[in-house]
């Protein structure tokens, strides 16, 4: 079923609309950095990733930030971070799942997915914060454990939701 592009189409949509709807969670996970929002939103790019592929993941979150964006946030910086968050946690997922499809790689898929997008992430916020906040390189030094153990909780918590729930929602598109 996965295979009609009624189907896929179909579905990128309904995706893209929940993972909308699930963005505005808009938690602060850490009251210091209070910029950084935890939102389940991503689990929905993920499962796509597994049952289309990888371009159809990145659609979904592509689509479901450019919504979020005029629905409610209207800052770009915000919505670009949460997109190449959201990139960067999964690709990786998805391409080493696809070297062996089976639980051990799939695992490895999302500890690696959890590495690459905490460090991708940390690095992007040396470089963007200071500009966002006009404040210098040296403060946002401060934030970096924060930054760092925010993207790890997210996509730990992305993942592990994903772990319990992918098989079922692939089922239902055999
Ligand atoms: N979202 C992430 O998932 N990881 C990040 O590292 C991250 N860094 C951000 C940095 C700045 C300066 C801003 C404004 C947002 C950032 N976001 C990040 C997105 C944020 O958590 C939230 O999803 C968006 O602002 C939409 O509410």
């Amino acid at each position: 079923m996965k295979n009609s592009s009624a189907v896929r189409i179909a579905t990128i949509g309904i995706m893209s609309a929940l993972a909308t709807g699930l963005m505005f969670l808009e938690l602060p996970i850490f009251p210091s950095v209070n910029f950084l929002k935890f939102d389940p939103s991503d689990i929905l790019p993920l499962l796509a990733g597994f049952i289309f592929g990888p371009i159809d993941g990145i659609l979904v979150l592509l689509i479901k930030d450019i919504l979020f964006y005029l629905l409610k946030s209207g800052d770009i910086v915000g919505i670009m971070m949460n997109f190449a968050a959201g990139v960067s946690f999964l690709l990786p997922v998805i391409y080493i799942y696809r070297i062996r499809e089976n639980r051990v790689f799939e695992i490895i898929g999302y500890v690696v997915g959890v590495l690459v997008v905490s460090g991708v992430m940390t690095v992007l916020n040396m470089v963007v914060v200071p500009f966002y906040w006009k404040i210098p390189l040296k403060e946002t030094l401060k934030y970096l454990p924060y930054i760092a153990g925010f993207n790890a909780i997210k996509f730990s918590i992305d993942a592990v939701v994903t772990a319990l729930i992918r098989e079922r929602i692939e089922k239902i598109f055999e």
